[in-house]
C-alpha cells in the first residue's frame, strides 16, 4: 500500500488491486473533424491532457498495473444508438454521418480510434461503450471483478461528461476512484475545475482527485515487480 496525497484526504492505493482507466482519448474528441468538433467545440482545448496522460500511462505500464482503455461509439448499424442521442444538438452533421475521419462516433471509423500518443498495447483491454459511462452496457465490471480490481485511477475526456459519469457509476459499484486532475480535460475549462471539485467535495462524495505527480510515486511501490497483469 502507498499513500496518495489526494483531496479530500490521502488515499491508500494498493497497486495490486488498482487499474488505470483511460476514458475516450479518441481522435473523435481530440482531433479536428470528429464528434467533439461537430458539437461546436474547440478540440485544441483537450490536447494539454495528452502529455501528462502519456507519462501516467508509461508509469502504470512500468509498474505492471492493469491498464484499460475506453472508446465511446456505436455499432455501424446504429442499433445501439438511442434516437435521443442522435437528435442531441440538432447538428448539421450528426452522429453516424460521414465525416472527414469516417462516420462520426461509429466503431471502426478512424475518428473512433484512440489517438496515436496513447495507443493501447497488445493485451490491454479496450472497452467499447455506447454511453457516457464505461459501465453502462459493457463488461467492464466483470473484467475488473475477475482481476480483483477495487481501485481505479481515472483519466481522459471529458471531465464533466464521460469521466464524471464513469466515476459516479464506479463509486456506486463500490470502487474507489482517484481522478488524475491534470490528465483529464474539458472543452470548458471552468467545467473541468468544477467537475473535479464536485468529485472531492462533501468528504469525497464520488472519489478523490490528485495531480498525476502525486499518483505516480504510489504506483512504484517498493518490492513490486513489473510486467502486465
Ligand atoms: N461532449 C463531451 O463533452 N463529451 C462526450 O460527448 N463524450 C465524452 O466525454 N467522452
Amino acid at each position: 500500500m502507498a499513500l496518495i496525497n489526494a483531496e479530500p484526504y490521502s488515499l491508500d492505493l494498493d497497486p495490486l488491486r488498482a487499474a488505470l482507466i483511460i476514458i475516450d482519448m479518441q481522435r473523435d474528441f481530440l482531433e479536428p473533424g470528429g464528434f467533439g468538433a461537430a458539437l461546436g467545440n474547440d478540440v485544441s482545448l483537450l490536447r494539454w491532457t495528452i502529455a501528462p496522460c502519456r507519462q501516467l500511462l508509461a508509469q502504470a505500464r512500468m509498474a505492471g498495473l492493469t491498464v484499460i482503455h475506453t472508446r465511446e461509439g456505436h455499432r455501424p448499424d446504429l442499433a445501439d444508438l438511442p434516437p435521443t442521442k442522435k437528435a442531441c444538438g440538432r447538428l448539421p452533421v450528426a452522429l453516424g454521418d460521414a465525416g472527414p475521419m469516417g462516420r462520426i462516433l461509429v466503431r471502426s471509423g478512424d475518428g473512433h480510434d484512440i489517438i496515436p500518443e496513447l495507443y493501447p498495447m497488445p493485451g490491454e483491454p479496450i472497452i467499447d461503450k455506447p454511453g457516457k459511462g464505461a459501465f453502462h452496457a459493457t463488461d467492464l465490471d466483470a473484467l475488473l471483478k475477475n482481476r480483483g480490481i477495487a481501485q481505479l485511477i481515472v483519466c481522459g475526456v471529458t471531465t464533466e461528461v464521460c469521466v464524471h459519469t464513469t466515476v459516479r457509476e464506479a463509486n456506486d459499484r463500490g470502487y474507489e476512484c482517484v481522478v488524475a486532475a491534470d490528465c483529464a480535460g474539458s472543452y470548458f475549462p471552468e467545467f473541468h475545475e468544477i467537475g473535479l471539485r464536485m468529485i472531492a467535495a462533501q468528504g469525497g462524495i464520488f472519489g478523490w482527485i490528485a495531480p498525476s505527480a502525486d499518483i505516480i510515486p504510489a504506483l512504484a511501490e517498493p518490492g513490486r515487480s513489473g510486467g502486465c497483469r
